[in-house]
Formats: C-alpha cells, sequence, structure tokens
C-alpha cells in the first residue's frame, strides 16, 4: 500500500487502484484491434481518474505496482469486495495470473476476510455484478464453471444469490453492464446475449455508456465517450462525473475496472 488521500470531512470511503504498467500497451486484446496507445496519455488519464474519485470524498489505497505486468491498472479483475469478504480472483488469462498476490496483500491490509478462487477455477472481478443481495456473473472466456461454482458456496453462505450469465459477444460481464444506484441494470444491447435475465434493464445509446461506478446514490462516475448515455442519466436525477479514459478503452478496459470500491 503505497499512498493515500482524502478529502477532508468526507466520511472515509475507500477504493483500491493500481498504476498502470511500463507495458500497458501489451495488454491482452480479445474482442477488438490493437491501435497505438499513448503511455503518457495513459497515465495522465490514470491521474485524472484517481482525481475525480478523491474530489468525490473518496480516500484512494495504492496497490503495489506491477510495472511489467500490462493489464495490471485494471485492479478490478484481481479481487473482489463483499462487505468484510475480499475475494482474491483466479484470472482467467495466463499473462495476469501474478496480478493477484499484491492485490491480496492489500486487502489482507485493510483487515477483510479473504478467501481465494482456486485453480482449475478460473474469475476475473470483470465478470462480477452486485445488484443488492444478487450477484450476477459472467461466464466468458475469462470466468468458468468451477470458478463460478466456488464463488457460489462462498456468497450464498452469506446470504447472496448467484446468478450465472453468459457471455459471449464482449469480455467480461461488466463491459457489457452494470449497475445504476437503485439496481436498475443498464447495458448496450447489441452487446448483452440475453438482456431478459435481469429483472430491471434500461438499454444505453452507446457501448461506452454500460460501465458507471456509482460514487454515491446520487452521482455516476463514466467514460467521456458516452455523452448521449451521460445525458441520460442526468436525465434520470444523477449526478454525472466524466472521464476520459481512451487509452484504457483501447485494452477493453472501462471505468470500473479501474478501481475497487471498498464497501
Ligand atoms: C484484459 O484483456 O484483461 C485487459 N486488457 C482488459 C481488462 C478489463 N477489465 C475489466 O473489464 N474488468
Amino acid at each position: 500500500v503505497a499512498s493515500a488521500t482524502v478529502a477532508s470531512g468526507a466520511a472515509p470511503r475507500r477504493a483500491l487502484v493500481r498504476r498502470p504498467a511500463r507495458n500497458l500497451a501489451e495488454g491482452q486484446l480479445t474482442h477488438i484491434t490493437r491501435s497505438p496507445i499513448d503511455p503518457d496519455l495513459a497515465d495522465e488519464q490514470w491521474r485524472g481518474y484517481v482525481a475525480a474519485l478523491t474530489n468525490e470524498g473518496w480516500e484512494t489505497i495504492e496497490v503495489e505496482p506491477a510495472l511489467d505486468l500490462p493489464d495490471s491498472v485494471f485492479v478490478e479483475d484481481a479481487v473482489i469486495l463483499f462487505g468484510d469478504l475480499a475475494v482474491v480472483a483466479s484470472p482467467g488469462a495466463l499473462s495476469r495470473r501474478d496480478e493477484t498476490p499484491a492485490a491480496e496483500a492489500a486487502v489482507r491490509a485493510l483487515g477483510l476476510t479473504v478467501h481465494r478462487i482456486e485453480l482449475p477455477g478460473t474469475l476475473d472481478g470483470g465478470d462480477v455484478l452486485k445488484v443488492g443481495r444478487t450477484v450476477y456473473v459472467g461466464q466468458s472466456r475469462r470466468t468458468n464453471a468451477e470458478g463460478i461454482r466456488q464463488l457460489r458456496a462462498l456468497l450464498e453462505a452469506r446470504g447472496h444469490t448467484v446468478v450465472a450469465v453468459p457471455i459471449t459477444k464482449v469480455l467480461h460481464l461488466k463491459t457489457a453492464v452494470t449497475a445504476l444506484p437503485d439496481g436498475t441494470v443498464i447495458g448496450y444491447r447489441p452487446l448483452i446475449d440475453d438482456p431478459s435475465l435481469f429483472p430491471r434493464f434500461l438499454p444505453v445509446p452507446e457501448p461506452e455508456g454500460t460501465a458507471v461506478v456509482v460514487l454515491d446514490a446520487a452521482t455516476l462516475l463514466m467514460s467521456s465517450a458516452a455523452p448521449r448515455s451521460a445525458a441520460l442519466f442526468a436525465g434520470l436525477g444523477y449526478r454525472v462525473i466524466a472521464v476520459d479514459i481512451s487509452e484504457f478503452e483501447k485494452l477493453e478496459g472501462c471505468v470500473t475496472c479501474l478501481s475497487v470500491r471498498v464497501r
């Protein structure tokens, strides 16, 4: 845990983040073609993302950087938090397996109860969407049936319902859908295999509009690449904070992937 900042006067809300690797441009790509990454711009965008969190009263805790693990900035994939329970993921991509020890160290330092998803189970945090007591888990190229089985065993013992969702059109479940503070699942229809799995579903007009980070009951953090989706959420009464994360979107990342909220 390298650094922490907090806006004065705000209740402490904490989020894990992880500085981009030097070889970010070598990150995994599955569904889109590679386009050049500007590493300086990526660093600047990451700092802008962290500043957006701290400006809203979030304390950011840096997971020890892994400067040679290209996808390590996408810290959401390495660990999933459910209140006092931290589930250390089992990355489905070989190149991402070494990302988890430092994420585990960070959550242990927070005093959370830690469980690991173990091989042959694989599970990426980007496949896990919490909506109240329901936990949707994408069955994707990264998350397999055994990973879902292990997560289900951990969570059902704690009163959550785990719903597995087949994912074939995008990398992770949360590339296709996230949720508003009231539990409405939002998503870009062409990326979703079956929207009828979600009891309340609202389609958004842009693929980058599917991902929102809920900063509080009235405030959403999202990508500046989705202005029409931002207008849709503003019309529903939300305050929207937009950040440019173009260099991470080129690697199939999104706003949710860049942090893990502790709650
Ligand atoms: C990967 O393919 O693993 C990274 N290039 C992108 C990970 C994005 N993470 C996420 O959607 N949670």
